[in-house]
């Protein structure tokens, strides 16, 4: 399923800014204070949906793994995002935030628990994917967040084509270690392809801020390493990675897009694995404690 997933995100992301001009009732309003839940790969998308928002100047915007979510903290809203919809610690977080907070949940599956607990849902269910490892669904709600958010995301499914198609790092059976490096919302983007890498190849991969990387992290990087920098590198940072001997790729594409050449990467690498992505090891696609 997963190959088949991540050569579908064009066409996701398509209707992604569709559903973005219909206005879906529950996105945050401008001004409003909010705060952005989820596990895994969702915290992943609150964490770049949230510096999107602040950057774009539309409110402080916070955001949560679900379980470290300080229930007895007030905001405007709470958008709680979840695929399966199911996932125990969203259900926890949102029956006690419900008290103090309005909520909105954002899932792929239509009659999940979250409808009961949420005071508004959005169902992207043509983005629902039947991997354990997610790649479409975070993808296209980003884009829908973008579009949302004002920003002008029209090119965005021909870069994601063009992801699909332009060439994966070379001898990348040569690497023993995988870092992702990003800033701002694109941190929440390189945490996310770290993660693909680990649950899709169970291959070494960590993710940092760019700048964060130089205090420490950078000790590990050799010519072993590839170091793989989501939007803009810092003033220097690229030379001080090379000085490593870390084969350093930087963007080609919209970051977004980039996150589905990562894709390709864990793919190809779990291929070479001789790993079935479709079973990956000690993982389930819902989380349920
Ligand atoms: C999120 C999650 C991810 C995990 C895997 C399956 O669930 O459990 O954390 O890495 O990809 O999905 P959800 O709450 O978004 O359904």
């Amino acid at each position: 399923h997963a190959s088949e997933e991540i050569a579908s995100q064009p066409a996701c992301w398509r209707t992604a800014i569709e559903v973005a001009a219909s206005r879906p009732a529950g996105l945050p309003q401008p001004g409003e204070r909010v705060a952005v839940i989820g596990c895994g790969t969702s915290w992943f998308v609150a964490q770049a949906y949230a510096a999107l928002r602040e950057n774009a100047g539309q409110g402080e915007t916070d955001a949560f793994a679900a379980s470290e979510f300080p229930v007895t903290r007030r905001y405007d809203r709470v958008v709680a995002i979840s695929r399966s919809g199911t996932t125990t610690e969203i259900l926890r977080a949102l029956s006690q935030i419900g008290r103090v907070s309005k909520t909105t949940a954002i899932t792929a599956v239509t009659g999940s628990p979250l409808r009961d607990l949420a005071d508004d849902v959005i169902t992207l269910e043509f983005a629902d994917e039947q991997s354990v490892v997610q790649t479409r669904f975070p993808t296209t709600l980003l884009t829908l967040l973008r579009a949302h958010l004002g920003e002008d995301v029209s090119a965005l499914p021909a870069h994601a084509e063009r992801a699909l198609t332009v060439p994966l790092p070379e001898d990348t059976d040569g690497f023993r270690q995988f870092t992702f490096l990003g800033s701002g919302w694109t941190l929440g983007l390189a945490n996310e392809a770290a993660l693909k890498v680990r649950e899709a190849a169970q291959a070494w991969a960590e993710s940092y801020s760019g700048m964060e990387y130089r205090h420490g992290p950078i000790a590990i990087a050799d010519i072993a390493s590839l170091v793989w920098v989501f939007g803009d590198a810092p003033h220097g940072l690229l030379d001080e990675v090379r000085a490593t001997g870390a084969h350093v790729e930087v963007s080609l594409l919209d970051p977004l897009a980039e996150l589905v050449r990562a894709h390709r990467l864990a793919l190809d690498l779990a291929g070479r694995r001789g790993l079935d992505v479709d079973t990956p090891r000690n993982l389930t696609r819902s989380v349920i404690l």
